[in-house]
């Protein structure tokens, strides 16, 4: 069965200069260059918003769909990516996890492209990585979460550390990049 990279998120408005900036947002992206070279497919979320959503009545207005703030950090290697998954595009719609996907069924793609493992790394560690983590270890994926290739908002501090501990504890394998 196939290995899958899960990029989680890599916008620019969750990298330095965004709205919602995460301080490691492009100190990830290199490591994360470097995985797509060790899968077999390379699948890549992104938040997709549209601008009354009542998501935004929790955070800063962020990722608003066809957006400059919505688009890939510039630095990752955009041609190696095999599909994009959009969500929270609905009004009411947050869009944590990666399998509430609108564009299409990812349970259904990773299926038919007949994936078992799913590597996740991305942003945030405490929010959509956590979500999408926990989905995919309930779907039954072999999931690991690349802990060197992900960074938390960290609104209190200790989030992203609790979140490892709650992915840890449903199954996420917590391993290091350079152990893929
Ligand atoms: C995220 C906070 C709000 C994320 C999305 O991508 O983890 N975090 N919306």
């Amino acid at each position: 069965m196939k290995k899958a990279l899960l990029i989680v998120d890599l916008q620019n408005d969750f990298c330095p200069g965004g709205s919602l900036a995460i301080k490691e947002g492009n100190e990830i992206v290199p490591i994360i260059n470097e995985l797509m070279d060790k899968v077999d497919l390379v699948i890549t979320t992104q938040d997709w918003h549209p601008q009354d959503s009542t998501h935004f009545e929790n955070w800063p207005v962020h990722c608003v769909a066809n957006t400059e703030g919505a688009k890939l950090n510039p630095i990752l290697n955009e041609h190696k990516i095999d599909q994009i998954v959009l969500k929270g595009t609905g009004p009411d719609d947050h869009g944590y996890s990666a399998f509430d996907a609108t564009n299409i069924s990812l349970p259904g793609y990773l299926k038919e492209q007949n994936v078992g493992s799913l590597y996740i790394v991305g942003l945030a560690t405490d929010y959509c990585v956590r979500a999408s983590a926990l989905d995919a270890c309930k779907l039954g994926f072999h999931t690991y979460v690349v802990t060197d290739a992900i960074a938390a908002v960290d609104l209190e501090v200790g989030d992203g550390k609790k979140a490892m501990d709650e992915m840890y504890k449903a199954g996420c394998l917590l391993v290091k990049s350079d152990e893929i």
